[in-house]
Parts: C-alpha cells; sequence; structure tokens
C-alpha cells in the first residue's frame, strides 16, 4: 500500500469530542511508533493561531489558514499524527486514515467534569456527542472507507485502538 498524493508514509487524524481520547491515544502511538503527534489545540495556544474569541462557545476561533500553512510542509512528508475536536477544514488530501473516537455518554460527562468547563460548555460537548456531529463532519468530509468510528470508554478500547492502528501501518511496509 502506499500513501496518497505522493506521500511515502502516511498520515493520520485522530478526531472526536473534547473527552473521548484523543490526545492520550495520539500521544502512545507516537510513543509506540515514532511518529510525530501534533495536538492542534495546543499548537495554535504556541503560535497564536486565533482570529478573536466565540463568547458563546466560550472559546478562542482558530485561525485555520495558520494552521494549515505551518503544517503544510510536515504533512507532504508524511509521518504526523494530528489531533483535533473538528476536521472539516484541512485540506482532505492530507490523511490516509480517519479516526473518530466515541465515548458513551455518562463516560465522557464524569470525564468532561473533572476538567475546569463550565456546566454549558460540558452540555454542550455532550450534546456534540449524541448527535454524533464529529462522526458525520468526518464523513462529509473524507472518503467513507478511510474513516473508522472507534470506540473509547476503558483502557482495553485504547489497547484495541493501538493495535489495529499499528496493524495498519503495517501495510505501508516502512
Ligand atoms: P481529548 O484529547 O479527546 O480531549 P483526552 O485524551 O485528554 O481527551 O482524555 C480525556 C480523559 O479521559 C483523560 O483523563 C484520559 C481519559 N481517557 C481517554 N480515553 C480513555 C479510555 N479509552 N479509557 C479510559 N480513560 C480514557
Amino acid at each position: 500500500m502506499a500513501a496518497a498524493h505522493g506521500r511515502v508514509r502516511p498520515n493520520i487524524l485522530i478526531t472526536g469530542t473534547p473527552g473521548t481520547g484523543k490526545t492520550i491515544l495520539g500521544m502512545e502511538l507516537s510513543k509506540r511508533t515514532g511518529m510525530n503527534f501534533v495536538n492542534i489545540g495546543d499548537m495554535a495556544k504556541e503560535n497564536n493561531y486565533y482570529e478573536g474569541w466565540d463568547d458563546e462557545r466560550q472559546c478562542h476561533v482558530l485561525n485555520e489558514d495558520g494552521v494549515i500553512d505551518e503544517l503544510e510542509d510536515a504533512m507532504s512528508d508524511g509521518w504526523n499524527i494530528l489531533d483535533y475536536h473538528g476536521c472539516d477544514f484541512f485540506p482532505e488530501r492530507w490523511f490516509d486514515i480517519v479516526i473518530v473516537l466515541r465515548t458513551d455518554i455518562t463516560i465522557l460527562y464524569s470525564r468532561l467534569e473533572k476538567r475546569d468547563y463550565s456546566e454549558k460548555k460540558i452540555k454542550e460537548n455532550v450534546e456534540c456527542e449524541i448527535f454524533q456531529t464529529i462522526l458525520e463532519e468526518a464523513r462529509d468530509s473524507y472518503s467513507t472507507d478511510i474513516v473508522h468510528e472507534c470506540q473509547s470508554n476503558y483502557p482495553e478500547d485504547m489497547e484495541n485502538n493501538l493495535e489495529n492502528i499499528i496493524l495498519w501501518l503495517q501495510q505501508w511496509h516502512l
């Protein structure tokens, strides 16, 4: 198998509602494979890739073009794992697989409660998961055969997801 768009090595997008486990999975995958891990939220913060403040949602508005320009060269080289709670603004050509993490509502609720989130923000994120907003966004933005919905409730789910992604990576014969 060869990665699309002239890349020798693939890129992975891990997406899903906040709290579903993108960062923990991405960091562990990076540790096991040596792939470059990019948390888009952290990157935006470090580089101030913001376009203002969304009062309604109580969060910064991401400067999407800034993020894309910053990552373009690395994405052409491949071997990157991106972690973000959205996926419709990245160039479709960047990814060879899109992992959408899913978490049961009661579990997600208790994970979000542990964060410094307002009640409103918790509710908004829980609703995002109930309505499977990110899964639909991924299916609308990428070829459905590269979009994988993966459960992320328990540590064994994470282990299972890691094993499956690593098996998938082995098809590249890197
Ligand atoms: P995200 O990056 O999607 O916001 P995270 O990686 O920070 O989420 O994880 C949120 C919390 O949930 C964190 O305390 C780790 C825990 N967690 C994530 N995935 C898990 C899983 N599969 N089993 C048990 N706990 C998990």
